[in-house]
């Protein structure tokens, strides 16, 4: 079998020999039906019939894997999809660093595995189930068409996971799998396992800022699982990140573009103060200081997924060699962490400070830092908006003490620029830096449909380029009315 194309002939189409795996192919025909019932309960709400032009992986080759096509989302081929196997992989970091990646679960390292794997698949359905009702609002046919595909990838991302699930662990790992279609966002009896997967998506801007910021800690996760020493864990990431990319355009331009509507808009009418937000939002375009606290929200739900700063979790799955660093192989060190130490901020007698701990338990830390680096890139992009409209205003992103409901500032609350204060000054100041019901409410107010090719919303400027160099009157979802 070719390894690089992905064989279509079978019921669930892959690239991992599953017509020769009867068992695991067995298992994942019996799961297939659950997954439709819940991508009919709780994927997309209405669209099932219409024809989205969705791109579909076909390869794993990074020069030229997907094809482009309109497909209606039910009939979407959810595939198993693995990068192919590097020859004479080694396990790149930990206690067993130099010896050959691992084809088998090691059996001593079996339930940190099957926990990270569980945790991976439990945030792919979930960030569908919060994005369920943001078609009826969507901005352009343009847009529609992006959070389907983001849509029907998150579900492939879920089937990435189901799949180590029920060919190395057994009987445990078919009944996690179970589990995955079980547990509903923000359920209150069956929750989704992480934080940020748990709250709503109201709205666009939420839903841009989520593609931004939370598939972000996607990619951060994925990169340090890619590195692991278990191979088919490590190839299938690897392959998810060729995906995960767009996911992030989708956050990063969709937030350039209000940012550049409201700037445009408030050109037009001469406003020359962006803080003046009953003259912005008169002009039917979302304020620059809502953006603001909408990017304070998700980028701080965003940090708490990378666990608290200080964990023995992360050191034991490092030393185990199942999770690694971000571009790990690159780093220059001994991959074991012996004797090192990492920065850690923490809270010394009333004030954040950076703290020396052993880099090994502060893997979570330095993954977060990894990440803001990641995000200060687009938000260079949208202030280079702002400016060049002539605008005073930086979008900025909140101290690391902001809003936390995990690791070492939880207990605590702090303005966005990381100064301490007490609960009196934070429930009388929070709303100024949080979205409030009447910010949730204006934007709520915009959220009409456009559903004309070619056109958009007041709220949002048109993209640069079309999907798939398609021209601005594509029509990139045919609606089934
Ligand atoms: N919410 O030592 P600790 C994505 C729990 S996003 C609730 O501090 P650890 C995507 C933790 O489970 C990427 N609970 O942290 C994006 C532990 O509980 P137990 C998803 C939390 O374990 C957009 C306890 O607190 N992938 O792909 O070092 C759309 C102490 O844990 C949270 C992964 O996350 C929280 N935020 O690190 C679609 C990768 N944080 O076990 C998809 C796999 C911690 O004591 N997961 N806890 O009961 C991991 O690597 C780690 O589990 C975590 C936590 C980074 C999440």
């Amino acid at each position: 079998m070719n390894f690089m194309n992905v064989d279509y002939s079978t019921k669930i189409p892959n690239n991992v020999n599953l017509s020769e795996d009867r068992q695991v192919l067995k298992a994942l025909e019996g799961w297939h039906p659950g997954y439709m019932d819940w991508w009919g309960d709780m994927g997309p709400e209405g669209f099932q019939q219409s024809l989205v032009y969705l791109r579909t992986a076909y390869s794993v080759d990074p020069r030229g894997w997907a094809k482009f096509d309109y497909v209606k989302m039910p009939e979407y081929r959810w595939g198993i999809l693995l990068a192919p196997q590097e020859e004479n992989r080694v396990i790149p970091f930990g206690e067993n660093y130099g010896k050959p990646a691992w084809q088998e679960v090691p059996g001593e390292h079996r339930a940190t595995l099957r926990r990270l794997i569980v945790i991976q698949g439990d945030t792919e359905p979930a960030s569908v189930e919060q994005q369920r009702h943001l078609g009826k609002t969507a901005p352009s046919l343009y847009d529609l068409r992006n959070l389907f595909q983001v849509n029907v990838e998150e579900g492939r991302h879920l089937w990435a996971m189901v799949y180590l699930l029920q060919k190395y662990f057994g009987r445990d790992g078919r009944e996690e799998a179970d589990d995955l279609l079980r547990r509903r966002s923000g359920d209150a009896d069956s929750p989704r396992m992480l934080g940020a997967f748990n709250e709503a998506t109201p709205d666009w801007l939420s839903f841009f800022m989520f593609t931004y910021f939370t598939d972000r800690d996607g990619k951060m996760q994925l990169h340090s699982l890619a590195q692991s020493g278990f191979d088919p864990l490590s190839r299938t990431c690897r392959f998810m990140l060729t995906e995960e990319a767009h996911h992030m355009f989708v956050g990063e331009t969709g937030i350039s573009r209000v940012v550049q509507r409201t700037c445009e808009a408030m050109k037009e009418a001469g406003i020359t103060d962006p803080t003046d937000i009953a003259r912005v939002r008169a002009l039917g375009v979302i304020d620059l200081p809502t953006i603001q606290k909408k990017l304070h929200l998700h980028y701080s739900l965003s940090l708490d997924l990378f666990g608290s700063e200080v964990s023995t979790n992360a050191a034991n799955a490092f030393n185990a060699g199942i999770k690694g660093r971000y571009r790990e192989t690159q780093i220059d060190d001994d991959h074991q962490l012996k004797n090192s130490t990492y920065p850690v901020l923490k809270l010394v007698d009333g004030v954040i400070k950076r703290v020396d701990e052993p880099a090994l338990t502060a893997l979570n830390m330095r993954l977060r830092d990894d990440y803001t680096q990641d995000c200060v890139k687009g938000m260079l992009r949208w202030n280079k908006v702002i400016s060049t409209a002539g605008y005073q205003f930086k979008l900025t992103l909140p101290n690391v003490a902001f809003h936390r409901q995990i690791g070492e500032f939880k207990g605590i609350h702090a303005t966005p620029e990381g100064v301490l204060i007490d609960d009196a000054t934070w429930n009388a100041r929070k709303s100024d830096w949080l979205p409030s019901t009447d910010d949730g409410d204006f934007i709520a107010s915009l959220m009409k449909p456009v559903t004309e090719a070619g056109a958009y919303a007041n709220w949002i400027s048109p993209p640069k380029v079309g999907i798939d160099n398609k021209p601005g009157d594509f029509e990139y979802v045919k609606i089934e009315t």
